[in-house]
């Protein structure tokens, strides 16, 4: 598949390519070469990085930025701007060239120079709130391209609750073999095309090369008839001729089904020896290579120099759609007042905390009459009922357990390809394509993503879930059947090990509530957390209300608080979260039978509780002589809590099939267990 670049055809385009729009008097082939040559330059200085992408897909993004891209340098955040996704993040040079090109002013040249050193804005892979211009962090393969289905459901949500003269972009993706090779990227087109993402167009960086070498060692799939048979619109074209990509972007304009254009590339286009081969994927080029590839492409400016009339051709380009601009400003501006104040309020991701107040109270104040024993997923639903009529911001869903994970209220629509302003997705089977998306929306704006599946696939999610940690975004996973408390369904669904590994994220906050009233609690601390993504773990099994008081304040927000006790001195402090906030309550109770006294301390965030001041922490933790952990699930993170040399009542292997009463005997999480392990710790037995 791969295409050798010969001499000839590396200087090919500079003869027969047409002219940019933008600027008549420079050739299309010149503003290629500039990014060829910063990328070339970028990597020879840092010493490392991939220049074969960004040359061989120079001449593709040529052809969107100056013809295509709605888009302005001045306006980063422009809420109508078309959204462009280097799924391919190796190829990071190519987006900060064309940031520094077009004129965004964070993107300067010394920026380029200090390509992937500390502090610089040019990391090896884009990050996402390092540059303005970088729509989402990309490096690991597939993420980005399942970004970009997020960002295109977001666009039509968004289009349908405030119209399209104020929502009407596209989203544009440039992807690798690897990108399309990566499971997630079948989850995201199947996704794309089942919706009809229209809008979102795919340039597939078609080289036919990947790091071992030909793509053919591996892959030899049609992705042309694989993306048709996902409902998209496919099409193959050279991708070194401006015209023939120009052409195809100006019918994918039109289309009504998701585009893919698979552009037919040469790697490292340009470089004498390396272009079309592997070698140049991922390492500088060298010197010598680097002197036959300015020659062949005609290139001769001092390194990291861009002469003054291909810059300001590309500033140019980068000015383009400033009328398009002022146009939408002065749509925004004729909109109706109220609607307008709420697109500011949805697009700057600000809720309303009196709405939110308003809802949590609602939840509290009804649990607080009339006590629910419910399982914790049931109780998310109860405050969803509050929630969703309160924040039009929250798309919720699930990946095909709406039924089990209770994430839907009765009144919400579903999303579907004829209308997107329904607010539940049915995201099918594809929980890491439904993470992925919830960080695309997340990063599009106006809309709070949460969805729902079981706890122990968020090992199905977490390369995603880890991307919004890294992010800082607001995306809320709702996980249900937390624990061996889902019963029957086995040790292939009893997730053991997952809080750990969740807690082991830096960044994202796990919540285990204990029952009705911290769920509603935890729920608006993750909604407030507007700068960090949430995991909210429930249980499947019902659980005692032990909260009964009508608690103005949100007593979940430090993360641990004492739940029971005795008013003066404890001997036992009991810690445990969710399910086990219960046993541990039963286990004090089977204490103070023996003149033992015990408090039980509810940990429903880790997180929150560890980031609280010193004297808050120790308060809490306390000096009680003997210390218990109780999770059902392994000890793993738990010593910051109860010391290692506390007793951890959990898990030490993987769970079994059964009802889940006889599994919390079998596996020892037992209000017994609790009371024997302090009796035999403080000398009793
Ligand atoms: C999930 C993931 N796995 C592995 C990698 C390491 N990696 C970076 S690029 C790449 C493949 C390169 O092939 P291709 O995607 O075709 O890019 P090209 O060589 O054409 O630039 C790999 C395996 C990664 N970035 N992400």
């Amino acid at each position: 598949m791969s295409v050798k670049a010969s001499p000839t055809a590396a200087a090919a385009p500079a003869e027969r390519r047409e002219q940019p729009a933008a600027s008549p008097a420079i050739a299309h082939a010149s503003m290629a070469n500039a990014i060829r040559a910063l990328a070339m330059d970028a990597v020879e200085q840092a010493k490392s990085g991939h220049p074969g992408m960004p040359m061989g897909m120079a001449d593709v993004a040529t052809v969107l930025f100056t013809r295509f891209l709605k888009f302005d340098p001045a306006t980063p955040a422009w809420p109508d701007r078309d959204r462009f996704v280097l799924s391919a993040g190796h190829g990071s040079m190519l987006l900060y060239a064309l940031l520094y090109l077009t004129g965004y002013e964070a993107m300067t040249i010394e920026q380029i120079k200090r390509f992937r050193q500390l502090g610089s804005i040019t990391a090896g892979h884009p990050e996402y709130g390092h540059a303005p211009g970088v729509e989402t962090t990309t490096g690991p393969l597939g993420q980005g391209l399942a970004n970009a289905v997020g960002m295109a459901i977001a666009e039509k949500h968004l289009a349908a609750e405030f119209g399209d003269s104020v929502v009407n972009h596209k989203t544009y993706v440039i992807a690798s073999d690897g990108d399309l090779m990566e499971g997630i990227s079948q989850e995201a087109i199947a996704l794309a095309g089942h919706l009809k993402l229209n809008k979102l167009i795919v340039l597939f960086d078609d080289n036919g090369i990947s790091i071992d070498g030909a793509l053919s060692l591996a892959d030899s799939v049609d992705q042309i008839k694989r993306f048709e048979a996902a409902g998209w619109s496919a099409s193959r074209v050279d991708g070194h001729d401006p015209a023939a990509i120009s052409s195809a972007l100006e019918k994918a304009q039109k289309s009504e089904k998701p585009v893919l254009i698979a552009c037919k590339t040469t790697i490292g286009f340009g470089a004498p020896t390396k272009a079309g081969k592997a070698s140049s994927h991922g390492s500088p080029l060298g010197a010598d290579e680097v002197k036959g590839a300015r020659e062949r492409l005609g290139w001769k400016p001092a390194p990291f120099e861009v002469p003054a009339d291909i810059l300001s051709a590309w500033r140019a380009a980068g000015a383009r759609s400033k009328a398009a601009l002022a146009d939408w400003n002065r749509r925004l501006t004729a909109l109706d007042g109220v609607k307008r104040t709420e697109f500011d309020r949805r697009m700057k991701g600000a809720i309303s905390q009196q709405a939110l107040t308003a809802a949590i109270r609602t939840v509290k104040e009804s649990l607080a009459a009339t006590p629910k024993e419910i399982a914790t997923r049931t109780a998310c639903e109860f405050a969803l009922e509050s929630l969703i009529p309160a924040l039009p911001e929250m798309i919720g869903g699930s990946a095909d357990l709406t039924g089990s994970n209770n994430t839907r209220t009765k009144a919400m629509k579903a999303i579907t390809a004829e209308d997107f302003s329904g607010r539940f997705i049915h995201y099918g089977v594809r929980e890491h394509g439904m993470a992925a998306a919830m960080n695309g929306m997340a990063l599009h704006g106006g809309i709070i993503p949460y969805s729902g599946t079981f706890l122990v696939f968020s090992d199905y999610c977490r390369p995603s879930i880890r991307l919004a940690a890294l992010m800082g975004k607001r995306v809320i996973h709702v996980m249900t059947h937390d624990s061996i408390g889902l019963g029957e369904d086995g040790p292939t669904h009893q997730p053991v090990e997952h809080l750990a590994a969740l807690r082991a994220i830096p960044n994202l906050l796990v919540f285990r509530p204990c029952d009705a009233v911290e769920t509603a609690e935890c729920w608006q601390l993750a909604l407030e957390a507007n700068d960090r993504p949430s995991v909210l773990a429930l249980t499947r099994q019902n659980l005692p209300q032990l909260r009964n008081r009508l608690d103005a304040d949100n007593i979940c927000a430090r993360g641990a608080y004492e739940i029971a006790g005795p008013d003066g001195h404890a001997d036992v402090s009991i810690f445990a979260t969710g399910s086990e906030v219960a046993i541990a309550v039963d286990g004090a109770k089977l204490l103070a039978e023996r003149g033992i006294a015990a408090r039980v301390i509810s940990v429903p965030c880790f997180e929150l509780f560890l980031n609280q001041q010193e004297e808050y922490r120790r308060a809490i933790i306390g000096n009680a002589r003997v210390k218990i952990g109780i999770e059902a699930a392994v000890r793993q993170g738990w010593d910051a809590i109860i010391g290692s040399d506390g007793i951890f009542i959990g898990m030490t292997s993987f769970g079994a099939s059964a009802p889940y009463k006889e599994l919390y005997k079998k596996f020892g999480i037992t209000a017994e267990a609790v009371a024997h392990a302090a009796l035999t710790k403080l000398g009793k037995f």
